[in-house]
Protein backbone atom coordinates (compact mmCIF):
# COMPACT_ATOMS: atom_id res chain seq x y z
CA UNK A 1 0.00 0.00 0.00
CA UNK A 2 1.36 3.25 -0.55
CA UNK A 3 -1.28 5.68 0.71
CA UNK A 4 -0.04 5.18 4.51
CA UNK A 5 -2.55 3.16 5.46
CA UNK A 6 -1.12 0.31 7.35
CA UNK A 7 -1.92 -2.89 5.99
CA UNK A 8 -3.84 -4.64 9.14
CA UNK A 9 -6.69 -2.58 8.25
CA UNK A 10 -9.46 -4.07 6.34
CA UNK A 11 -10.16 -1.66 3.48
CA UNK A 12 -13.68 -3.33 3.18
CA UNK A 13 -14.45 -2.71 6.54
CA UNK A 14 -13.65 1.08 6.65
CA UNK A 15 -16.84 2.01 5.02
CA UNK A 16 -18.26 0.93 8.11
CA UNK A 17 -16.15 3.05 10.04
CA UNK A 18 -16.59 6.20 8.43
CA UNK A 19 -19.57 7.55 10.55
CA UNK A 20 -17.40 7.31 13.38
CA UNK A 21 -14.19 9.01 11.56
CA UNK A 22 -16.73 11.81 10.93
CA UNK A 23 -18.08 12.16 14.47
CA UNK A 24 -14.28 11.99 16.10
CA UNK A 25 -13.30 14.30 13.42
CA UNK A 26 -15.90 17.08 14.85
CA UNK A 27 -14.05 16.46 18.17
CA UNK A 28 -10.64 17.11 16.36
CA UNK A 29 -9.86 13.50 16.89
CA UNK A 30 -8.33 11.27 14.03
CA UNK A 31 -7.61 7.29 13.75
CA UNK A 32 -3.91 6.73 13.19
CA UNK A 33 -4.68 3.61 11.66
CA UNK A 34 -5.25 5.03 8.95
CA UNK A 35 -1.86 7.66 8.66
CA UNK A 36 0.49 5.26 10.61
CA UNK A 37 2.69 3.86 7.43
CA UNK A 38 3.10 7.21 6.08
CA UNK A 39 4.03 8.75 9.49
CA UNK A 40 5.87 6.29 10.48
CA UNK A 41 8.06 4.90 7.37
CA UNK A 42 10.08 1.60 6.94
CA UNK A 43 12.66 3.88 5.97
CA UNK A 44 13.63 7.85 5.05
CA UNK A 45 10.81 8.92 2.19
CA UNK A 46 12.33 12.04 1.13
CA UNK A 47 9.98 14.67 -0.83
CA UNK A 48 12.77 16.47 -2.09
CA UNK A 49 14.03 14.86 -5.83
CA UNK A 50 17.48 14.83 -7.24
CA UNK A 51 17.71 18.10 -8.93
CA UNK A 52 20.82 20.82 -10.70
CA UNK A 53 20.69 24.04 -11.65
CA UNK A 54 23.82 25.07 -14.21
CA UNK A 55 25.04 28.39 -13.13
CA UNK A 56 24.87 28.83 -17.12
CA UNK A 57 21.13 29.16 -17.45
CA UNK A 58 20.42 30.29 -14.18
CA UNK A 59 22.85 34.03 -13.86
CA UNK A 60 20.74 35.19 -16.56
CA UNK A 61 18.01 35.72 -14.87
CA UNK A 62 19.89 36.74 -11.46
CA UNK A 63 21.08 39.75 -14.34
CA UNK A 64 17.64 40.26 -15.28
CA UNK A 65 16.19 39.98 -11.75
CA UNK A 66 18.96 43.46 -10.59
CA UNK A 67 17.37 45.12 -13.92
CA UNK A 68 13.43 44.81 -12.12
CA UNK A 69 14.21 45.28 -8.01
CA UNK A 70 16.92 46.74 -6.35
CA UNK A 71 18.22 45.35 -3.17
CA UNK A 72 16.68 48.01 -1.45
CA UNK A 73 13.51 47.12 -2.36
CA UNK A 74 14.11 43.69 -2.12
CA UNK A 75 16.00 43.96 0.95
CA UNK A 76 17.50 41.00 -0.55
CA UNK A 77 17.43 40.25 -4.10
CA UNK A 78 17.82 36.49 -3.75
CA UNK A 79 16.42 33.88 -6.73
CA UNK A 80 15.38 31.13 -4.29
CA UNK A 81 16.28 27.01 -5.16
CA UNK A 82 12.93 25.42 -5.33
CA UNK A 83 13.25 21.58 -5.16
CA UNK A 84 10.76 20.19 -8.25
CA UNK A 85 9.40 18.28 -5.67
CA UNK A 86 8.38 20.86 -3.34
CA UNK A 87 7.50 23.72 -5.37
CA UNK A 88 6.15 26.83 -3.57
CA UNK A 89 7.61 25.99 -0.67
CA UNK A 90 10.81 27.59 -0.68
CA UNK A 91 12.80 24.67 -0.04
CA UNK A 92 15.68 22.88 -1.84
CA UNK A 93 15.09 20.11 1.07
CA UNK A 94 12.57 19.65 3.28
CA UNK A 95 14.84 20.87 6.02
CA UNK A 96 16.90 23.68 4.00
CA UNK A 97 16.95 26.81 1.95
CA UNK A 98 18.79 27.83 -1.19
CA UNK A 99 19.89 30.77 -2.67
CA UNK A 100 21.30 32.94 -5.04
CA UNK A 101 22.09 36.44 -4.06
CA UNK A 102 22.96 39.08 -6.32
CA UNK A 103 24.30 42.29 -5.01
CA UNK A 104 25.47 45.28 -7.28
CA UNK A 105 27.93 47.33 -6.95
CA UNK A 106 27.16 50.37 -4.60
CA UNK A 107 24.37 48.83 -3.32
CA UNK A 108 23.68 47.94 0.34
CA UNK A 109 21.48 44.61 1.76
CA UNK A 110 19.96 46.65 4.73
CA UNK A 111 21.44 45.77 8.41
CA UNK A 112 18.72 43.04 10.15
CA UNK A 113 18.74 40.01 12.57
CA UNK A 114 16.78 37.10 12.77
CA UNK A 115 17.03 33.91 14.68
CA UNK A 116 17.72 31.78 11.46
CA UNK A 117 21.47 31.54 10.99
CA UNK A 118 22.66 32.16 7.54
CA UNK A 119 25.68 30.27 5.79
CA UNK A 120 27.05 32.79 2.30
CA UNK A 121 29.01 30.86 -0.39
CA UNK A 122 30.74 32.46 -2.66
CA UNK A 123 30.35 31.93 -6.55
CA UNK A 124 31.16 34.92 -8.28
CA UNK A 125 32.41 38.80 -7.72
CA UNK A 126 34.90 40.58 -5.14
CA UNK A 127 35.51 43.22 -2.68
CA UNK A 128 31.99 43.27 -1.37
CA UNK A 129 31.45 42.58 1.99
CA UNK A 130 29.62 40.83 4.68
CA UNK A 131 29.22 42.82 8.38
CA UNK A 132 28.21 40.58 11.28
CA UNK A 133 27.62 42.07 14.65
CA UNK A 134 30.00 45.17 13.78
CA UNK A 135 32.57 43.48 12.13
CA UNK A 136 33.96 43.68 8.51
CA UNK A 137 34.51 40.50 5.69
CA UNK A 138 35.82 41.39 2.21
CA UNK A 139 34.59 38.06 0.03
CA UNK A 140 35.98 36.33 -2.71
CA UNK A 141 34.66 33.45 -4.47
CA UNK A 142 34.90 30.35 -2.72
CA UNK A 143 34.95 31.86 0.90
CA UNK A 144 32.47 30.62 2.91
CA UNK A 145 30.82 33.47 5.07
CA UNK A 146 28.73 32.58 8.40
CA UNK A 147 25.98 34.69 9.78
CA UNK A 148 25.51 33.33 13.52
CA UNK A 149 21.92 33.39 14.98
CA UNK A 150 20.55 36.93 15.99
CA UNK A 151 23.79 38.75 14.57
CA UNK A 152 23.30 42.17 12.92
CA UNK A 153 24.41 41.83 9.27
CA UNK A 154 24.33 43.85 6.48
CA UNK A 155 25.74 43.31 3.06
CA UNK A 156 27.63 46.08 0.57
CA UNK A 157 29.06 45.79 -2.91
CA UNK A 158 32.23 47.98 -3.34
CA UNK A 159 33.40 46.69 -6.55
CA UNK A 160 32.53 47.77 -10.26
CA UNK A 161 30.84 44.16 -10.89
CA UNK A 162 28.11 42.22 -9.62
CA UNK A 163 28.86 40.02 -6.33
CA UNK A 164 26.73 36.32 -6.40
CA UNK A 165 26.82 34.30 -3.40
CA UNK A 166 24.70 31.23 -2.35
CA UNK A 167 22.89 31.70 0.95
CA UNK A 168 22.03 28.88 2.95
CA UNK A 169 19.59 29.23 5.74
CA UNK A 170 17.95 26.55 8.83
CA UNK A 171 15.07 29.00 8.38
CA UNK A 172 12.92 25.73 8.05
CA UNK A 173 14.15 24.32 11.00
CA UNK A 174 13.48 27.58 13.30
CA UNK A 175 9.89 27.66 11.76
CA UNK A 176 8.92 23.90 12.65
CA UNK A 177 10.12 24.79 16.04
CA UNK A 178 7.96 27.95 15.98
CA UNK A 179 11.17 29.71 17.25
CA UNK A 180 11.71 32.82 14.60
CA UNK A 181 12.06 36.08 15.41
CA UNK A 182 13.82 38.98 13.39
CA UNK A 183 14.22 42.67 13.51
CA UNK A 184 15.59 45.73 11.71
CA UNK A 185 18.30 47.91 12.11
CA UNK A 186 17.17 51.30 12.59
CA UNK A 187 19.58 52.55 9.42
CA UNK A 188 21.11 50.57 6.50
CA UNK A 189 24.21 49.39 8.05
CA UNK A 190 25.09 48.47 11.79
CA UNK A 191 27.83 50.50 13.13
CA UNK A 192 31.59 48.77 12.55
CA UNK A 193 32.83 48.26 15.93
CA UNK A 194 36.26 45.75 15.40
CA UNK A 195 38.83 46.27 12.95
CA UNK A 196 38.18 44.12 9.52
CA UNK A 197 40.48 40.61 10.47
CA UNK A 198 39.72 40.46 14.45
CA UNK A 199 37.47 37.67 14.29
CA UNK A 200 40.26 35.50 12.54
CA UNK A 201 43.31 37.23 14.21
CA UNK A 202 41.51 36.05 17.61
CA UNK A 203 40.53 31.81 16.54
CA UNK A 204 41.73 31.67 12.83
CA UNK A 205 45.29 30.03 13.91
CA UNK A 206 44.53 27.23 16.14
CA UNK A 207 45.19 29.88 19.19
CA UNK A 208 42.53 31.45 21.21
CA UNK A 209 43.33 34.88 24.05
CA UNK A 210 43.72 33.31 27.33
CA UNK A 211 40.82 34.85 28.51
CA UNK A 212 38.56 33.83 25.49
CA UNK A 213 34.90 34.27 26.02
CA UNK A 214 32.49 32.63 23.39
CA UNK A 215 28.73 32.78 23.98
CA UNK A 216 27.57 30.72 21.50
CA UNK A 217 27.82 27.61 19.70
CA UNK A 218 28.59 29.51 16.20
CA UNK A 219 32.38 29.66 15.68
CA UNK A 220 33.70 32.59 16.19
CA UNK A 221 35.29 32.24 12.60
CA UNK A 222 32.76 34.45 10.39
CA UNK A 223 35.01 33.93 6.98
CA UNK A 224 36.98 30.75 6.19
CA UNK A 225 38.78 32.43 3.12
CA UNK A 226 39.00 29.65 0.10
CA UNK A 227 42.76 30.52 -0.42
CA UNK A 228 43.12 28.95 3.25
CA UNK A 229 40.81 26.22 2.76
CA UNK A 230 41.90 24.90 -0.54
CA UNK A 231 45.23 24.79 0.81
CA UNK A 232 44.85 22.99 3.42
CA UNK A 233 42.19 20.07 1.49
CA UNK A 234 45.11 19.96 -1.14
CA UNK A 235 48.12 19.10 1.33
CA UNK A 236 45.71 16.71 3.32
CA UNK A 237 45.24 14.61 -0.09
CA UNK A 238 48.81 14.65 -0.10
CA UNK A 239 48.86 12.62 3.19
CA UNK A 240 46.95 9.85 2.25
CA UNK A 241 44.68 7.77 -0.26
CA UNK A 242 41.47 9.49 -1.40
CA UNK A 243 38.40 7.37 0.35
CA UNK A 244 36.45 5.39 -1.10
CA UNK A 245 33.19 7.26 -0.99
CA UNK A 246 34.09 10.98 -0.36
CA UNK A 247 37.45 11.06 -1.86
CA UNK A 248 38.85 14.10 0.14
CA UNK A 249 35.99 15.57 2.53
CA UNK A 250 36.70 17.85 5.07
CA UNK A 251 34.00 19.61 7.41
CA UNK A 252 34.37 23.27 8.77
CA UNK A 253 34.74 23.45 12.38
CA UNK A 254 34.20 25.62 15.34
CA UNK A 255 37.70 25.99 16.56
CA UNK A 256 36.47 26.49 20.39
CA UNK A 257 33.99 23.56 20.11
CA UNK A 258 35.82 21.28 17.46
CA UNK A 259 32.28 21.16 16.30
CA UNK A 260 30.67 21.87 13.64
CA UNK A 261 31.26 25.52 12.67
CA UNK A 262 27.23 26.36 12.67
CA UNK A 263 25.04 24.74 15.25
CA UNK A 264 22.37 23.62 12.64
CA UNK A 265 24.16 22.74 9.39
CA UNK A 266 27.25 20.71 8.58
CA UNK A 267 29.90 22.63 6.30
CA UNK A 268 32.17 20.90 4.35
CA UNK A 269 35.04 20.95 1.25
CA UNK A 270 35.53 18.06 -0.63
CA UNK A 271 38.56 17.11 -2.86
CA UNK A 272 37.88 14.21 -5.84
CA UNK A 273 41.24 13.65 -7.70
CA UNK A 274 40.81 13.57 -11.89
CA UNK A 275 40.01 10.27 -12.55
CA UNK A 276 38.51 8.83 -9.58
CA UNK A 277 34.66 7.80 -8.95
CA UNK A 278 33.49 7.61 -5.91
CA UNK A 279 31.55 3.93 -4.58
CA UNK A 280 27.75 5.04 -3.80
CA UNK A 281 26.89 6.19 -0.38
CA UNK A 282 23.80 7.56 0.99
CA UNK A 283 23.11 9.24 4.40
CA UNK A 284 19.68 10.55 5.91
CA UNK A 285 21.51 14.16 5.65
CA UNK A 286 19.95 15.83 2.39
CA UNK A 287 22.81 17.45 1.39
CA UNK A 288 23.44 20.94 -1.55
CA UNK A 289 26.45 20.88 -3.50
CA UNK A 290 28.34 24.08 -5.46
CA UNK A 291 30.80 22.80 -7.94
CA UNK A 292 33.57 25.00 -7.04
CA UNK A 293 35.95 23.44 -9.94
CA UNK A 294 36.17 21.04 -12.07
CA UNK A 295 34.17 18.73 -14.66
CA UNK A 296 32.36 15.45 -13.83
CA UNK A 297 29.01 13.44 -13.22
CA UNK A 298 27.40 13.12 -10.03
CA UNK A 299 24.43 10.19 -10.23
CA UNK A 300 22.06 10.72 -7.08
CA UNK A 301 19.73 7.82 -6.94
CA UNK A 302 18.98 6.88 -10.75
CA UNK A 303 19.90 10.64 -12.13
CA UNK A 304 23.26 11.46 -13.84
CA UNK A 305 23.73 14.89 -14.00
CA UNK A 306 27.10 16.73 -15.42
CA UNK A 307 28.30 19.19 -13.71
CA UNK A 308 30.87 21.94 -14.02
CA UNK A 309 32.05 25.28 -12.22
CA UNK A 310 29.40 27.01 -9.52
CA UNK A 311 26.51 24.59 -10.68
CA UNK A 312 24.53 23.58 -7.93
CA UNK A 313 22.66 20.06 -6.69
CA UNK A 314 20.76 18.50 -4.31
CA UNK A 315 21.14 15.13 -3.34
CA UNK A 316 17.93 14.20 -1.10
CA UNK A 317 17.71 12.20 2.03
CA UNK A 318 19.06 8.43 1.49
CA UNK A 319 19.13 8.58 -2.54
CA UNK A 320 22.39 6.92 -2.92
CA UNK A 321 24.99 9.04 -4.50
CA UNK A 322 28.49 9.13 -6.63
CA UNK A 323 30.91 10.59 -7.96
CA UNK A 324 32.75 10.55 -10.99
CA UNK A 325 35.23 13.23 -11.80
CA UNK A 326 36.65 13.89 -14.94
CA UNK A 327 39.53 16.76 -13.90
CA UNK A 328 40.23 17.67 -10.38
CA UNK A 329 36.97 18.72 -8.43
CA UNK A 330 36.51 20.53 -5.38
CA UNK A 331 32.70 20.80 -3.92
CA UNK A 332 31.40 23.09 -1.33
CA UNK A 333 28.23 21.57 0.61
CA UNK A 334 26.39 21.63 3.35
CA UNK A 335 23.17 19.80 4.84
CA UNK A 336 21.41 19.24 8.21
CA UNK A 337 23.96 16.42 9.67
CA UNK A 338 24.82 18.08 12.50
CA UNK A 339 21.35 18.93 14.05
CA UNK A 340 20.66 14.73 13.01
CA UNK A 341 23.48 13.99 14.97
CA UNK A 342 22.77 16.08 18.05
CA UNK A 343 18.83 14.28 18.22
CA UNK A 344 21.37 10.78 17.95
CA UNK A 345 19.42 10.08 14.42
CA UNK A 346 21.95 10.47 11.71
CA UNK A 347 22.43 7.39 9.65
CA UNK A 348 24.50 6.73 6.80
CA UNK A 349 25.76 3.72 4.67
CA UNK A 350 27.82 2.36 1.83
CA UNK A 351 25.33 1.11 -0.65
CA UNK A 352 26.63 -2.33 -2.11
CA UNK A 353 29.26 -3.00 -0.22
O1 LIG B 1 20.84 37.74 3.93
O2 LIG B 1 19.80 37.71 5.79
O3 LIG B 1 18.45 34.38 1.18
O4 LIG B 1 17.40 36.79 5.90
C1 LIG B 1 17.00 34.73 2.97
C2 LIG B 1 16.74 35.34 4.17
C3 LIG B 1 19.11 35.83 2.87
C4 LIG B 1 19.90 37.35 4.62
C5 LIG B 1 18.18 34.99 2.33
C6 LIG B 1 17.66 36.19 4.72
C7 LIG B 1 18.86 36.45 4.06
Amino acid sequence: MDDGMVETVNRAAEAGRSPFYDRARQQNLAPLWRVLGGLVTEFPRSTAVPAIWRYGDVRPYLIEACGLISTEEAERRVLVFENPGLPGQSRITPSLFAGYQIILPGEVAPAHRHVASALRFIIEGKDAYTAVAGERTMMAPGDFVITPSWTWHDHGNESDGPMVWIDGLDMHIVNLLSASFRDSYPGAAHPLTRPEGSAYAEAGSNLLPVDFQCGSQTSPIFNYPYRASREAIHRYSLTRDPDRHHGYKMIYINPVTGGSAMPTLTTALQLLPAGFATAPYRSTAGTIFSVIEGMGTVTIGDNSLEFGPKDLFVAPSWFPLSFSAASEVVLFSYSDRVVQEKLDIFRESYVND
